[in-house]
């Protein structure tokens, strides 16, 4: 396994993913919030590569008149593809810094088909209040930020209107956490797929120390590379308001940065992103500032100076 010392900040300040402006702000709100300084005092070498925005170049529509802006939806899956695939350097581990959600149905393929090339298998964490599972077809809201995992696994309802996912992520490979809103059609799907679902009932239950390790046990096992993708609405509201979406009864403060420990110590995370970070809808910075020291949790900061553990 690679440790990696060398973190690679990629900007992707896309916002036509929901109807709430302000995503674009969130790489911003991230720098402000210290994200560069903090993982360099920790020992990284970190490289901002800056922000990358994409052009529509073509009208796309869709029968289902409410799916808005399917063009910068196809411009962003595009670029963030190509540059996920020829500007990123093996050595480096990518967060990619949001923008709506939309944005990991670009770089998600491209991180499978490294992860092909170099014969294993891509594994993602989806921590979110939702499932974004929505089809072109099924989307009522007409919002393509709650369509990526259905696009990434490579839902045929897409076919023919974007470009096909350069390599689909395997269903049984995502595992979701925090989920509390589903809609009736994202309901009825995600059952018949192989999709591991621990809504916020099973977190109640049995926590999220369980679960997680259960998982990356089943990471490990694979010899498998790990993408964690933090959607801020995973958050409780009370601590994360900074966002358009917010469902009440998310993860706590505790429950969140816990996650993140198990993670660094599993030592399997190969990237992440940050999404739907509004920093208009913000209070002093509060949201900003909290994914901030759960990003340092996830690279290794610690309350206490434990050993690391596998299990
Ligand atoms: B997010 C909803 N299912 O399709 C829809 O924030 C919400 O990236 C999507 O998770 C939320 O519009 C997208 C109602
Ligand atoms: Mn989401
Ligand atoms: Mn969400
Ligand atoms: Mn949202």
């Amino acid at each position: 396994m690679t440790i990696h010392k060398s973190i690679a900040l990629i900007g992707a300040p896309a916002d036509t993913g929901g109807r709430q402006n302000g995503c674009l702000m969130g790489p911003d709100a991230l720098r402000t919030a210290g994200i560069s300084d903090i993982l360099c005092n920790m020992g990284y070498e970190v490289d901002d590569l800056g922000n990358y925005n994409a052009t529509p170049t073509v009208e796309i529509t869709h029968p289902n008149t409410s799916v808005h802006h399917l063009a910068d939806y196809a411009a962003l899956i595009s670029m963030l593809g190509a540059f996920c695939r020829d500007s990123l350097a093996n050595d480096q581990l990518p967060i990619f810094m949001g923008g709506d959600h939309s944005i990991a149905a670009g770089f998600l393929p491209s991180l499978a088909q490294k992860a092909a090339d170099d014969g294993c298998e891509q594994f993602v964490l989806w921590l979110d209040a939702h499932t974004d599972f929505q089809t072109l077809e099924s989307t009522d809201t007409g919002n393509l930020h709650g369509t990526p995992v259905a696009y990434i696994i490579g839902d045929p309802a897409f076919d023919g209107i974007l470009p096909s996912p350069i390599r689909p992520i395997k269903p049984e490979n995502i595992c979701m956490m925090g989920i509390r809103s589903v809609d009736p059609a994202e309901s009825a799907r995600i059952k018949n797929t192989k999709i591991e679902v621990h809504d916020m009932r099973a977190i109640d239950e049995y926590g999220v120390a369980q679960p997680l390790k259960a998982f990356l046990n089943r990471v490990r096992s694979a010899g498998g590379r790990l993408h964690v993708s933090l959607d801020v609405d995973f958050l409780d509201p009370e601590i994360a308001p900074a966002v358009g979406t917010t469902v009440p009864g998310g993860a706590n403060f505790r429950e969140a940065h816990l996650i993140m420990e198990l993670l660094h110590e599993s030592g399997l995370v190969t990237s992440l992103d940050i999404s739907e970070l509004n920093p208009f809808l913000d209070e002093r910075g509060r949201t900003a500032n909290l994914i901030v020291d759960l990003v340092a949790s996830l690279f290794g900061r610690q309350v206490l100076d434990r050993h690391t553990r596998s299990f």
